[in-house]
């Protein structure tokens, strides 16, 4: 049984900051925990907009507090999200990620899972890692 409370994460290289500070990442399952996806807490900074097209995994996330946006740049529609609402790329879906007037705190699942430092590329992509 694996148990890791927050504070284990917070300041160590399981915790991973988006190069233009909009997000911080706590990575609280890896790969190497061998479950077969990865398991993150992620604070989206309020009033901030990230590009993220995720080409390589999947994933899933659920915010449980703060508000923000999810735009489709593949349709066109944004989604208002707050504490409650889940959305799932489950097209790869090409999106910017707003934060609104508060930070928004999501829980991400990842398949396959990260491994452990990834970061956004220019094109809001993580790479896939052996
Ligand atoms: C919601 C989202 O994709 N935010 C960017 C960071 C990512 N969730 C992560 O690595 O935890």
């Amino acid at each position: 049984m694996i148990v890791r409370p927050i504070e284990d994460i917070v300041g160590t290289s399981r915790e991973v900051h988006a190069k233009e500070g909009q997000w911080s990442s706590r990575r609280m399952l890896l790969k190497s925990d061998n479950m077969g996806f990865s398991f993150h807490e992620t604070i989206i900074r309020a009033n901030t907009k990230t590009h993220i097209h995720y080409q390589n995994h999947l994933e899933a996330v659920y915010c449980v507090a703060g508000n923000g946006k999810i735009e489709d740049l593949g349709t066109g529609e944004i989604h208002e999200i707050r504490d409650g609402v889940m959305y799932a790329l489950d097209k790869h879906d090409n999106h910017n990620l707003y934060g609104g007037s508060q930070d928004m705190r999501l829980i991400c699942v990842f398949n396959p899972p990260i491994k452990g430092d990834e970061n956004h590329d220019e094109n809001g992509v993580y790479p896939l890692r052996a």
